[in-house]
């Protein structure tokens, strides 16, 4: 008696839960763009722009202006409750967080495998490796170039930050980068580019903009070059590169 209602309790809930059939993650057929809320000055916001030009998904940038504090008004926070940059927002579908982003995009629409494959479990955990470390490590560029640039600014005295000492965590961080993720590839993932690329790069290139010596860096060099071969990365940051041009004009 317990066993036939056991087994007969066990079938309700399989056929319930329709365990029968495959489980499928499902593929947008909208055609209708999402809107990125971005600021051009931000790298995890140039990523995931980058991401959508590289596949040509429909998107419409709404400029959300970091040094002007928009990202904290109210009305973003509807969008975004953690109050960064950059957000994502699909007919009402709201992400925060870059990689969060670069990766649901990747699994909802038909994006070419080389940026975070569907088929190809193993490749994929490589990538998210890279997209974990990411934060504690190359995100620490910010801090060096924000040290360096605003050393009187308020996060950076409450945690006692300086240029020297963040110099040293980005210095670490490259080094890792080269032996332990670059090796002798082409990208940091394997022969093609990946989102863990388009996040990287979007970081470090920002260096430039304490000048940087990336001479002790070879592979990452050879590397940033590949990553901006193409026009669609130089597109992505031609407000980067003005900047740093008004910079290299004014002798800052
Ligand atoms: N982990 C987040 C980082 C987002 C982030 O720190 N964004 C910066 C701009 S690069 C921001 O919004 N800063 C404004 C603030 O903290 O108020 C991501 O990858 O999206």
């Amino acid at each position: 008696m317990y066993e036939e209602n056991y087994r007969d309790n066990l079938q309700n809930f399989i056929a319930e839960n329709n365990f029968s059939q495959p489980r499928m993650e499902t593929k947008t057929n909208s055609n209708k763009p999402i809107k990125l809320y971005i600021d051009y000055i931000s790298q995890p916001a140039r990523a995931v722009l980058a991401l959508c030009k590289f596949n040509n998904i429909p998107h419409e940038v709404v400029e959300v202006r970091v040094f002007r504090n928009q990202q904290k008004t109210s009305s973003y926070a509807q969008i975004n409750p953690l109050q960064k940059i950059p957000a994502l927002d699909e007919e009402g579908f709201t992400l925060s967080e870059s990689h969060a982003m670069m990766r649901y995009l990747c699994n909802s629409r038909n994006v070419a495998p080389n940026w975070y494959p569907q088929n190809d479990v193993k490749q994929r955990a490589r990538i998210d490796v890279y997209l974990d470390w990411h934060h504690l490590n190359t995100r620490r560029c910010t801090w060096f170039i924000v040290a360096t640039r605003f050393p009187d600014a308020p996060y950076i005295k409450e945690q006692n930050m300086t240029a020297e000492g963040e110099k040293k965590h980005v210095m670490q961080t490259l080094k890792k980068i080269e032996d332990i993720f670059l090796q002798d590839k082409k990208f940091l993932c394997g022969e093609e580019m990946s989102i863990a690329d388009l996040s990287a790069c979007c970081e470090i290139i920002q260096l430039h903009m304490v000048k940087f010596d990336f001479s002790p860096y070879p592979k990452i060099t050879k590397w940033l070059e590949r990553c901006f071969e193409s026009q669609i990365m130089k597109d992505v940051h031609s407000f980067l590169f003005s900047v740093l041009t008004k910079m290299q004009d004014s002798k800052l």
